[in-house]
């Protein structure tokens, strides 16, 4: 897929999330292989260790239920700043830590593709689109807004970083859709984000659905970024995750869409995000989302292109 170095980011923030245990994501993909499966592909692999958040301000928003303001500000600076470096180097891949470190992620990698000129895509492998303002998250839990925010949706100025290069909601593919709140509901109505339910899957099918977004990625000559919550999974086979939802993605509908991804050779970037090791299951969840890693990356059932191999790779 890339002859570029991996660029592993670990990412410790859990304060966007309800409850507390994604600090502990970065260590559970560590301890289930992530660094070795990518070297075992044939990468070179760089682990940069662990982002830290940059220091707190003090932030008061009028909507009293959002929860750790000031956290979530000190990350997204941080993250933000470091995905727009690694992705000079490489390609990058954050091991989180909770949803809300996509704020920070997709901001500084969509800043870099600016800068060269690149139209930047997002593929949203999640059950929530997140698409909450400040105003009108009802939880408070910021790992509920990323994606408007780095939409450009407003509400966010005074709070959050400003956006460099704001992502175009048509450039931003949503699937695996099946818990919209009725703010987000009546949002996505005009965004103009593509989101294909769960329904839309059953119905159609991974294949035909990630296929026409990969084309229009292909013909703006574009980057694409992949966010990979662990509930897009459903939770018979992903149970370490903070809110699980069921009627999710399957084994082979995930793995498909990895496989697919990879030899698409589009793949720029990756957030791996809303592991809770606290709640897994003597780390099947991290290991499973370790071996979609490697089925991005490139990683064959046998030696040789499958049958349906449908696109040139870019190697
Ligand atoms: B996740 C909910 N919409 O705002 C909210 O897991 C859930 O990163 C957000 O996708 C889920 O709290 C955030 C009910
Ligand atoms: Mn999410
Ligand atoms: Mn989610
Ligand atoms: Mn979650």
């Amino acid at each position: 897929m890339t002859s570029k170095p991996c660029i592993v980011l670990g990412v410790p923030v859990q304060e966007g999330a309800g409850r507390l245990g994604c600090d502990m994501g970065p260590s559970a993909f560590r301890t289930a292989g992530l660094i070795s499966e990518l070297q075992n592909l044939g990468y070179i692999v760089e682990d940069r260790g662990n982002i830290a958040p940059r220091p707190l301000r003090d932030l008061q928003h009028p909507n009293l239920a959002i929860k750790a303001l000031p956290e979530t500000v000190a990350w997204t600076e941080a993250i933000a700043e470091a995905a727009y470096q690694a992705s000079r180097d490489g390609m990058p891949i954050f091991a989180g830590g909770d949803h809300s470190l996509s704020a920070g992620s997709m901001t500084g990698l969509a800043r870099r593709a600016a800068e060269e000129g690149r139209e930047f895509f997002v593929l949203w492998l999640d059950s929530h689109p997140d698409f909450h303002t400040l105003t009108t998250t009802t939880s408070g839990n910021l790992h509920g807004v990323p994606m408007a925010y780095a939409t450009g949706r407003s509400g966010f100025e005074g709070y959050f970083p400003a956006l460099a290069a704001p992502i175009k909601p048509q450039n931003v593919c949503m699937m695996g859709i099946r818990s919209v709140d009725p703010a987000e509901r009546s949002a996505l109505q005009t965004a103009g984000v593509t989101v294909h339910d769960m329904r839309s899957i059953d119905e159609n099918g991974v294949v035909s659905l990630l296929d026409a977004f990969l084309k229009r990625v292909a013909a703006a000559n574009g980057v694409l970024h992949v966010s990979l919550d662990v509930d897009f999974l459903d939770p018979a086979i992903a149970p370490g995750v903070g809110t699980t939802v069921p009627g999710g993605a399957t084994f082979r509908e995930a793995h498909l869409i990895m496989e697919i991804l990879h030899d698409s050779g589009l793949v720029g970037s990756l957030d791996l995000v809303e592991l809770n090791p606290f709640l897994d299951e003597r780390g099947r969840t991290a290991l499973l989302m370790v071996d979609l890693v490697a089925s991005l990356m490139g990683r064959r059932v046998l030696d040789r292109p499958t049958q349906s191999y449908r696109y040139t790779p870019k190697i």
